[in-house]
């Protein structure tokens, strides 16, 4: 049996920036079909049957990945390079949302603020604890908190994921302090 974390990387790297690698299709909205999936692992050599995709969707920490209603479909909730659009729904933040970064970013994001780099969003934290596991992937994390509601209130859009995951499209700088 391949191990967990074998399977949910090469999920989220199928399902969120190279299906072509797999052979997979991926519709506007993300899903792609469950069995070209597991086809997908056993052309690649992984021993992945059903039961131990639907572990990896429900065990995975964050949530990363669900099937559709009927358990046809698989999708990565967020995170993705390739061009889909989720329609999570626009959501009115909290006071404060945040989010975890490292030293050697913050020149580049007092200057600029916060943008999507790599992904279609920027990804906001609903707490610091959280922020703080974000940023640790990178080394010592540095947390910056974003005044969401003032953002909303003027204007910007916040859209809140299955998994408890705000996206913004930017945070400019003036909407950002250093807390930690
Ligand atoms: C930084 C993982 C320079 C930003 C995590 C971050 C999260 C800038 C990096 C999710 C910048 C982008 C998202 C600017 C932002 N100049 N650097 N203007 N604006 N940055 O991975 O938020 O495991 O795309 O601070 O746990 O780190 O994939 O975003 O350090 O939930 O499910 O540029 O990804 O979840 O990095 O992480 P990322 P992120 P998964």
């Amino acid at each position: 049996m391949t191990d967990d974390k074998k399977i949910s990387k090469r999920l989220s790297y199928w399902l969120r920036h190279k299906p072509e690698d797999a052979g997979l299709t991926i519709d506007p909205s993300g899903w792609a079909d469950k069995d070209a999936v597991l086809a997908a692992f056993k052309e690649n050599g992984l021993s992945v049957e059903l039961g131990d995709m639907e572990r990896v969707v429900a065990n995975s920490d964050k949530g990363r990945f669900e099937f559709s209603e009927d358990g046809s479909l698989i999708r990565a909730r967020q995170g993705h390079s390739i061009p889909v659009s989720l329609d999570w729904p626009i959501t009115e933040p909290p006071e404060f949302l945040f989010h975890g970064t490292v030293d050697r970013f913050l020149d580049a994001i007092k200057a600029e603020g916060l943008r999507p780099m790599k992904r279609h969003h920027v990804h906001l934290s609903p707490d610091v604890k959280t922020a703080n596991v974000v940023g640790a992937r990178r080394g010592k994390p540095v947390i910056l908190q974003v005044c969401a509601a003032q953002m909303a209130s003027e204007g910007h859009e916040f859209r809140l994921t299955g998994n408890n995951v705000w996206l913004a499209a930017s945070v400019p700088p003036s909407f950002l302090q250093k807390i930690s």
